[in-house]
């Protein structure tokens, strides 16, 4: 690995442009982060005691990752956790957001612990603080333990009670030096990608079960949550969704039902209970059907009072029915409709940034919704390393457009707190593989070196206007 110095030292000539804000139009107290996912970096997959979780078996299977990779190392992060840290202290960055692998933490997933893996986040969290990082803990990003999985994992009911029980053995662990404090990520991704589409862990084409998960986990939002209040003392508590501006691919009528249910899907089935609206099932009976699972008293449990929601927004997404049973919407992929290649990402996503404006807009319109934290932005594009430099322009050029956008929203009166980039480094992009790059820091996986992209060096140069 290069030293931090050689990797930080050249000047950029595209530094000297300016943008028409700066750090301070989002004001003093506005918080700047990245954030990470525990499989997504960790690596050391069996190490220490740490059990399986979801997605080791299913990256592990054969045929499932595109590329052929899994994470059973992926950015080593475990043992480079000091480093990679101070790669993220030298941007200029305030926070760090990460999240807790429940099975490094209860092997079997409820039980006994695996101390060597609390200890780790012990390390993680003390190197922040060390740094003068704010650590931010995401309870669940996505890796259930396999063993919870076994017993039915997000469609069995009980998962309530393993939620809560890994929660205050992780609040207990880190309450005296965490206090932010996220519930979920993006419920909607892990339920419809693992339960309906079958193409996450636990890799399920299953409806009832989708719902029953569905369920369970709003559940879980909300009574996690009460165990961090219960737990932490002085906690900020949020929990963040996915969202993306949805709209019909035309005004025909079978057109505009479609999005109307790719807009539940998408944006509104995990923050409406939260929020004490109940779930979203008008104009939908397969969704309605979520009532066969919520039992007696379990409608008031669904609400909780969160200090702050997290939104992530990465695109916009058009619609159109589907004649396929039971495939209720699709979408419009941005290469189906004449979007430009310059104006799509790794992804195959289109870069439109009006969007987290119009999610800003509308997330802030719900009534008693609390303060809003971007938890995740950012973008993939095909990254070359040239003479030991990332000149990634264009995911400058993303983070500029997107940046002015939250700007906008801020400056019309929208509460909102901070930003934080996805991601610090390349990492385990899920099913894709290690291809698409969303990271500030280029990381060569074969020899685990980091290059800090001219991506990294911006927001260096942003930030630092103390
Ligand atoms: C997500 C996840 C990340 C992804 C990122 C890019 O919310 O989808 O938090 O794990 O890597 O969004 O797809």
């Amino acid at each position: 690995m290069l030293g931090l110095g050689a990797m930080l030292s050249p000047t950029l000539p595209f530094m000297m442009q300016q943008t028409n804000f700066t750090k301070k139009d989002f004001g003093p107290d506005f918080k700047w982060g990245t954030a990470t996912a525990a499989y997504q970096i960790e690596g050391a997959y069996k190490e220490d005691g740490k059990g399986l979780n979801i997605w080791d078996t299913y990256s592990n299977k054969k045929g499932k990752i595109k590329d052929g990779t899994n994470g059973n190392i992926a950015c080593n992060f475990y043992h480079s956790y000091k480093s990679d840290i101070a790669l993220l202290k030298s941007m200029n960055f305030d926070v760090f957001r990460f999240s807790t692998s429940w099975s490094r933490i209860l092997p079997n997933g409820i039980g006994s612990l695996n101390q060597k893996g609390i200890d780790f986040y012990h390390r993680v969290i003390d190197e922040c603080l060390e740094q003068n990082l704010e650590p931010w803990i995401t309870l669940y990003h996505w890796d259930l333990p396999q063993a919870l999985q076994d017993k039915g994992g997000w469609a069995n009911r009980e998962i309530v009670d393993w939620f809560n029980e890994y929660t205050e053995v992780v609040c207990k662990a880190y309450g005296d030096k965490v206090k932010h404090w996220m519930i979920l990520n993006e419920p909607a991704a892990s339920t419809t990608l693992g339960h309906l589409a079958g193409i996450h862990a636990p890799a399920k084409i299953a409806p009832r079960k989708f719902l029953a998960a569905v369920h369970h986990t709003t559940m879980c939002q909300a009574e996690a949550a009460r165990v961090v209040r219960a737990n932490v003392s002085n906690a900020t508590i949020g929990t963040t969704f996915s969202s993306s501006p949805v709209s019909p691919k035309n005004d025909k009528a079978r057109h505009v039902k479609a999005a109307h249910r790719m807009d539940i899907l998408l944006n509104r089935l995990f923050v409406e209970p939260a929020l004490g609206m109940g779930y979203p099932t008008e104009g939908w009976n397969f969704i309605s059907k979520i009532e066969r699972y919520i039992k007696q008293g379990d409608e008031q449990k669904l609400a909780f009072d969160f200090d702050f929601i997290g939104l992530q927004n990465y695109t916009r997404n058009i619609t159109k029915y589907s004649l396929i049973p039971f495939v209720w919407a699709f979408e419009v992929l941005p290469s189906k409709r004449g979007v430009p290649k310059e104006k799509t990402t790794d992804m195959g996503w289109e870069v439109y940034p009006e969007g987290i404006y119009e999610v800003l807009k509308r997330f802030s319109a719900y009534k008693n919704v609390p303060p809003i934290y971007v938890t995740e932005n950012g973008c993939a594009f095909p990254d070359k390393v040239e003479n030991g430099r990332v000149h990634d322009d264009r995911r400058v050029q993303f983070f500029k457009d997107y940046l002015a956008q939250v700007l906008r929203a801020k400056q019309e009166g929208m509460d909102i707190r901070g930003y934080y980039v996805w991601t610090l480094m390349d990492n385990f992009e899920w099913q894709e593989g290690y291809r698409p790059r969303f990271g500030l820091v280029h990381v060569n996986f074969e020899t685990q070196e980091r290059i800090v992209k001219d991506s990294g060096l911006w927001f260096r140069n942003f930030l630092d206007t103390d």
